[in-house]
């Protein structure tokens, strides 16, 4: 059974996760009207994990008796001035959601709730990579900056396995 606490933390990711979705779901699309496919097929799967993190974190919650909550969320920014910007988005999401993910394992051992604190470890081991993709991608990013054909190969490049694991 988990605690109120922990529910109610548990329950903060689960909205984390979902906003997660939405903002890379809204970046698949603004990549996708500016022209870049690459970048947005690879949004729009980035969106799909997030939701999957969504629903994992959902059904815990429920078979440990608790009960996830579907809530508003907040909308996501529509545009970006340029990808430089939106992938420095990401990765400042990316880690934003590293440490929400690390506060909640902090919250598990201080309830001394060692399932809650062994489920959590896969969140932190996705974390890890994600974090990792994100930077890549700013890194090629930055590197690219206002190049139009470096962005071009950029955006055939990111269809391929190895960059976006
Ligand atoms: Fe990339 O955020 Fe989920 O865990």
């Amino acid at each position: 059974m988990l605690s109120k606490k922990i529910e109610t933390a548990l329950n903060k990711q689960v909205r984390i996760e979902a906003e997660s979705s939405q903002i890379y779901l809204s970046m698949a699309s603004w990549s996708e009207t500016n022209g870049l496919e690459g970048i947005s097929k690879f949004m729009y799967a980035q969106s799909d994990e997030e939701r999957v993190h969504m629903l994992k974190l959902m059904k815990f919650i429920n078979e440990r008796g608790g009960h996830a909550q579907v809530t508003e969320l907040t909308s996501p920014k529509t545009n970006y001035e340029t990808f430089q910007e939106m992938f420095e988005e990401l990765y400042k999401h990316e880690v934003f959601v590293s440490n929400s993910i690390n506060e909640l394992v902090h919250i598990s051992l201080t309830e001394k709730d060692y399932a809650s604190h062994n489920f959590l470890q896969w969140y932190v081991a996705e974390q890890i990579e994600e974090e990792a993709v994100a930077k890549t991608i700013l890194d090629k990013i930055n590197l690219i900056g206002d190049d139009k054909g470096g962005l071009y190969l950029f955006d055939r490049d990111i269809q391929q396995p190895n960059i976006n694991g």
